[in-house]
């Protein structure tokens, strides 16, 4: 048994955070050795390879129920035959540990709220939180990634250099199996953007290399056409270092693709352009007006927009 696998067998329940049942997803808060820890669980998809046994008694479906039948419709109960040995898990389960406070919030039910982030805000209080989000720890496994201190032996492509540089590696939502639900992400090198909110017409060049060598690497790895492919990057990200999301099309990413969370590459880049174009003073993202969606447990929602919603000054 490896130390991660005795971690998550001595996890000691405590209560559920946050469940899903359309993405078939389970989030649980308990703790492991006293200190705190979060497991994320998710039911994962069919595997399409092993359709053709998919009624077999011994390699598909198992202990079957009818439920109901009427004229041509019926409807069963089944469990599967399902194995992590075949490449065909029935979870993908992560493992938080030790947690913080902020995780607690970000995988707990909560209601959501759009918010408008003018220039002055994101300036005058946004910045500040940003600062804070960057010291602490919380950018670790970002340098390990970089510096090739872990999961190095997943890097798809990497292009090492200092300013123009990313590497390629699959994202730890994907379950390094399913094709259609493919999840890659991209990490610049290059440490001083920390959110779209720092580019400026100045990275158009940056951003174009980045895209093309993400769509050739990734066609190398997984034959897949550029098409097949939507590159993404969110704001607000939770963690403060440039980096993009690579995800299959078919992929149904929930509410981390959706609008309000979700801008894609070509926009970004678009804008850039024409932001170059107007050009009467020196224009990038931080003088855009943002709106996106927060959640209520969400720092940014707790000491800025809701002091700001109820005309209270903010407490950052
Ligand atoms: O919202 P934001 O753009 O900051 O998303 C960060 C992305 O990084 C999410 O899609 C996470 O699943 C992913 N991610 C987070 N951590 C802690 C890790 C990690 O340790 N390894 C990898 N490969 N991806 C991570």
């Amino acid at each position: 048994m490896t130390g991660a696998e005795r971690d998550l067998r001595a996890f000691k329940f405590e209560r559920i955070l946050n469940q899903d049942t359309g993405r078939k997803t389970l989030n649980l808060l308990g703790t492991i050795d006293g200190k705190p820890a979060i497991i994320t669980a998710e039911k994962t998809a069919f595997n399409a390879a092993r359709a053709p046994l998919f009624v077999s008694p011994s390699d598909g479906l198992q202990s079957l129920t009818l439920l109901q039948k009427n004229d041509i419709y019926h409807w069963f109960l089944a469990s599967i035959q399902q194995s992590t040995d075949d490449g065909d898990a029935a979870a993908k389960v992560n493992l938080i540990y030790p947690c913080t406070d902020v995780h607690i919030k970000k995988y707990s039910a909560q209601q959501i709220h759009m918010v408008v982030e003018t220039p002055e805000v994101y300036q005058q209080y946004v910045t500040k939180y940003i600062e804070g989000k960057v010291a602490g720890g919380r950018l670790n496994w970002v340098y390990n990634i970089l510096e090739h201190r872990e999961e190095s032996e997943k890097i798809v492509f990497e292009d090492g250099d200092k300013l123009m540089g990313f590497i390629l590696l699959p994202d730890l939502k994907w379950d390094l199996v399913t094709l259609t639900a493919l999840y890659l992400s991209a990490i610049v090198h290059r440490t001083d953007i920390r959110s779209i909110r720092d580019l400026t017409p100045d990275h158009i060049p940056f951003l174009r290399s980045i895209r093309s060598k993400i769509l050739t690497a990734a066609s190398e790895r997984y034959s897949l056409a550029a098409d097949q492919l939507k590159i993404y990057v969110h704001y607000q990200p939770s963690y403060y270092h440039f980096h993009l999301h690579v995800v299959h099309v078919s992929h149904d990413m929930g509410a981390s693709a959706t609008v309000g969370k979700a801008i894609l590459l070509d926009e970004i880049i678009q804008t850039l352009e024409v932001m170059r174009l107007v050009g009467e003073k020196e224009m990038g993202y931080r003088d855009l007006e943002i709106t996106y969606l927060l959640g209520e447990e969400h720092d940014l929602w707790r000491k800025i927009f809701e002091p700001l919603k109820e005309g209270r000054a903010p407490s950052i």
